[in-house]
């Protein structure tokens, strides 16, 4: 009945005063994702939610994995502005290099979003916001968790650090949050920091060199995300040590194979890290379609994970 109305309604009125189309009767929203990769549990949980919710929505998804390479990242993003999509919407491998291609975007009048990671740019009219976590205060959980876990020892604790993707938000940010807090007491020291690029394999080759390194030297691991920290109990294992006892094992993401080394008692917490960011990037690029304003900023909400937790937790797990 309702949809006879509108057509009648619109079949009566002049032309120039024509009714906007029904919902039903629209052209879907066409959105353009250019994504890191597939480097991690939590990337794939990310593509996942980001795929379902754009179906949801009803929203026309075209979708690039560049394989951790921004100047893959950088070919998509001209792909979709030759190709004239509504909204451009991508997850910035690093922090640094996108101006050039946003100012493309922006003379071609395609709103573009950034989700997941941030960009380091003069420039904050290049995108209309960014939907993703608070890294540093990711970084500050982790290390709010180790003084309170490590109070009662006069120290010296000698901790690993392996960082996520060189340059990238994640690996500043959480690097950058946890000393702030470590720095508060001089027992802390990260005698090692490097590199394993958010994967398991990379994480576990550089706790390998560390372990050759340090050895039984190495209290702690500091992993800026779940892979890499389950990459490094592999090679923690191999060289006879017990991960979680003899080196306390701090990570980031709370995907779900960390719940299942926290409940082998093999890691020792999980700072969350949220991927599912799909329902609220629909969302916004709806938001931009209509015309109506959007914050510049907006956060996930999220929790950490201690191992005594882990069991009861898990079966709630979404990633
Ligand atoms: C964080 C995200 C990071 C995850 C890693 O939002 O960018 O990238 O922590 C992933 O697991 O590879």
């Amino acid at each position: 009945m309702k949809r006879r109305t509108v057509l009648v309604a619109m079949a009566a009125a002049p032309l120039g005063a024509m009714l906007p189309l029904p919902a039903f009767a629209q052209k879907p929203i066409v959105l353009g994702f250019a994504q890191v990769g597939a480097e991690s549990e939590w990337r794939t949980a990310n593509t996942q939610s980001i795929k379902s919710s754009a179906q949801e929505a009803g929203i026309d998804l075209k979708f690039s994995d560049a394989q951790q390479k921004q100047e893959n990242q950088i070919k998509a993003i001209r792909s979709y502005i030759a190709q004239k999509v509504d909204v451009i919407a991508f997850s910035p491998v690093v922090e640094t290099g996108w101006d050039t291609v946003l100012v493309e975007a922006k003379n071609a009048k395609i709103p573009v979003v950034l989700t997941d990671r941030a960009i380091s740019s003069k420039d904050d009219t290049l995108y209309v916001t960014f939907i993703g976590s608070d890294f540093t205060e990711e970084g500050r959980k982790a290390g709010r968790w180790l003084v309170e876990k490590e109070k009662g020892n006069a120290g010296p604790i000698n901790i690993v650090e392996l960082q996520g993707t060189v340059g990238s938000a994640p690996a500043i940010d959480r690097k950058k949050g946890f000393e702030e807090i470590i720095k508060s007491d001089p027992k802390f020291k990260i005698i090692r920091s490097q590199t394993g690029d958010f994967t398991r394999a990379k994480g576990k080759e550089v706790m390998e060199a560390f372990l050759k390194a340090e050895g039984k030297k190495i209290n702690v691991l500091y992993a800026h995300n779940d892979d890499m920290a389950i990459g490094a109990i592999q090679a923690i294992e191999e060289a006879g040590m017990k991960p979680g006892k003899d080196i306390i094992i701090i990570s980031v993401d709370g995907v779900k194979g960390a719940f299942e080394a926290m409940m082998a008692g093999k890691l020792n917490v999980s700072v969350e890290c949220s991927p599912l960011l799909g329902p609220q990037l629909m969302s916004v690029v709806k938001d931009i379609k209509a015309g109506k304003s959007v914050p510049k900023r907006i956060v996930t909400q999220e929790g950490i994970f201690p191992m005594e937790v882990a069991a009861k937790e898990f079966p709630n797990r979404k990633y």
